[in-house]
């Protein structure tokens, strides 16, 4: 069989500078952190893929279940003619489910910081779906962009799974509902998938699994800027930490330095105490009736939630508050 070569894209010099100066910034914080959107290059993109098949980590299979079993009623949220902009997409395991229960939808447009995946995944969907306008976006959506002028005259609906919007600062999360409403503008439709509160030992069981997946992906981001930013991370002194932080309502995750060290890091040097972390990750995790109150203040009404048997997890149909 005929294997294509693999494309080696050197990374934009834009881009780049942007993660140094992100990762500078932030180890300069007191507590350092960095953003949980740039885990996702290649490897960290594998790991989280291997997180979602793990016995622990239910977002993934619950929202597949419930996206499965309303495809039908969800599909009725979408007018005729619509294009689907999803935000994150990462795989299209779960965009497959609309597309085959929503025939109106005729146009596709993907949107993912990471372009490796995102090309790969937009070029298998179009073979399988030959008559979609499958149109992928490498960007950031967290920073304002450009939809195409291809999707001009269709209706507009948008797709955020996978609880992503639990990455997001509560102040942030509304910031970003209300700049996707105006780009997907009047009479718009968002399907978002929103992670619950739950039993904790069941979340930090998620974020802390025990083959130590979460603790890798984690890791990579160190390995990350090591291998961009030529800083000299030993990830071995350093150790995965996520538990559940019950007053805020989120997960967090950290690297915690397990002695005093220097890094090197884009020809800086980061001191680290003993124990001193870097924060990595917040996964905010809502009830119904808080995600439906962020929803209406940020100019969305809320049409229909669908959720699983336990309670685990919600996807919740919203439109754009006239
Ligand atoms: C992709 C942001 C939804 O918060 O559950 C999984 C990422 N981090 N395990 C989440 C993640 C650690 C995930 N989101």
């Amino acid at each position: 069989m005929n294997v294509p070569a693999r494309v080696v894209r050197p990374q934009p010099l834009a881009e780049q500078s942007q993660f140094a100066s992100d990762v500078l910034a932030g180890l300069s914080m007191r507590p350092k952190r960095l953003s949980p959107k740039y885990f996702y290059d290649e490897a960290g993109s594998q790991l989280f893929e291997q997180i979602t098949e793990l016995p622990e980590y239910y977002p993934t299979r619950t929202e597949l279940a419930i996206l499965l079993e309303h495809a039908s009623d969800i599909a009725r949220a979408f007018g005729p003619s619509t294009a689907l902009v999803e935000f994150g997409s990462g795989s299209t395991r779960k965009v497959r489910i609309l597309l085959a229960a929503a025939p109106s939808i005729e146009a596709y447009v993907p949107v993912d910081i990471s372009a490796e995946m995102l090309s790969q995944e937009a070029a298998q969907l179009q073979h399988d779906y030959p008559r979609l306008r499958v149109l992928p976006l490498a960007a950031d959506f967290t920073q304002p962009f450009r939809l195409p002028d291809a999707i001009n005259g269709l209706a507009r609906a948008g797709f955020f799974p996978g609880s992503t919007i639990g990455n997001f600062e509560p102040h942030d999360a509304s910031a970003f509902l209300v700049h996707a409403r105006r780009m997907l503008g009047r009479k718009a439709v968002l399907i978002i998938g929103v992670d619950l509160a739950k039993d904790v030992n069941v979340l930090n069981a998620a974020y802390d699994d025990a083959a130590g997946v979460t603790a890798k992906f984690n890791l990579n981001l160190l390995a990350r800027i090591n291998r961009e930013l030529g800083a000299d991370f030993n990830l071995d002194s350093f150790s995965h930490e996520a538990f559940y932080n019950s007053e805020r309502h989120r997960i967090e995750m950290h690297l915690a330095s397990r002695r005093r060290q220097k890094v090197r890091v884009a020809g800086r040097v980061i001191e680290f105490r003993a124990g001193e972390t870097i924060h990595t990750e917040s996964s905010y995790k809502y009830t119904l009736e808080s995600f439906g109150a962020l929803a209406r203040g940020a100019g969305w009404t809320p049409l229909k939630t669908w959720t699983d048997a336990r309670g685990y997890f919600s996807v919740h149909a919203l439109t754009a508050t006239a």
